[in-house]
């Protein structure tokens, strides 16, 4: 049965509290046992909604939980999607504050930039075709649920975990570069400690890319011309704190540096 209107305003406001003021909640099913992710996309879709009206603007979207290394990190076994507004950008080579963050960690992803509108059952060429350019971009999430555990339900209403991004280093055409064998390092200060390929998403990222349209049009929305899209993270993410400094090098493509304080 579909939660009732009150019960998803409810839980967007719960959400948004958490988020605003940065402090962990119990995961949402544990109240709302019966909640799908139908009711999960109509709590994060009030949740937009309401940064809307508070003059947040979208910019983009981003496919989360789209590779083994992420899936198997976060024990959910399924993508999802969530928004990007521009109060979420942030700067490459910036100091990112954390004391408005509960237990943030950093992801590497390929962003995409769209040239034109995407809508419906689209495929990575219709998405190749699409995109003005990919570029590297570092995403800092963090669950508002307590523990970083949660199922893809709860995950979905706390907008799939977006906190920041940063993008930075070289754009490059999508068709310049082979993205499945695209290599990407993860440094934290000046060690390695994450690494792989750009194919771990969905075997191409651009598969990520047509996915969150396919989602979108479920909800009768289109993915704008000018989106930036993050398709979601190449490696397991790491926790960071204040101090530390993170790199992501992508192969060809240059890289993107910030560092995190208090
Ligand atoms: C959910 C968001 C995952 C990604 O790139 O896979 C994500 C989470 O792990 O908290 O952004
Ligand atoms: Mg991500």
């Amino acid at each position: 049965m579909r939660l009732d209107n009150d019960a998803i305003i409810r839980l967007s406001e719960r959400i948004e509290v958490a988020q605003t003021y940065a402090f962990p909640l119990r995961k949402l099913t544990d109240d709302y046992p019966e909640m799908t992710v139908a009711d999960a996309y109509r709590v994060q879709l009030a949740l937009r909604d309401s940064y809307v009206r508070r003059g947040q603007r979208v910019v983009g979207w981003k496919a989360g939980l789209t590779s083994k290394p992420k899936m198997d990190q976060m024990g959910v076994d399924k993508p999802g999607v969530g928004f990007l507004t521009d109060a979420m950008a942030r700067p490459e080579n910036s100091l990112i504050a954390l004391a408005d963050m509960i237990h943030p960690r950093a992801e590497c992803e390929i962003a995409f930039v769209t040239g034109i509108d995407l809508r419906g059952q689209v495929s990575t060429e219709d998405v190749l075709a699409a995109t003005e350019f990919i570029q590297p971009a570092i995403e800092i999430i963090d669950s508002r649920f307590t523990g970083f555990k949660f199922d893809l339900e709860s995950v979905l209403c706390d907008n799939s975990s977006s906190a920041r991004f940063i993008v930075g280093g070289r754009p490059r055409r999508p068709r310049e570069v082979d993205m499945r064998t695209l290599g990407t390092v993860i440094e934290k200060n000046g060690e390695i400690v994450e690494f792989g390929a750009a194919a771990n998403v969905m075997g191409h990222p651009a598969r990520a890319v047509a996915m969150l349209v396919g989602i979108l049009s479920e909800f009768d929305e289109s993915l704008p011309a000018g989106s930036i899209v993050l398709s979601g993270a190449i490696t397991a993410a790491i926790p960071v704190s204040a101090g530390d400094c993170v790199t992501a090098r992508f192969l060809d493509m240059g890289s993107v540096s910030i560092r995190f304080g208090d």
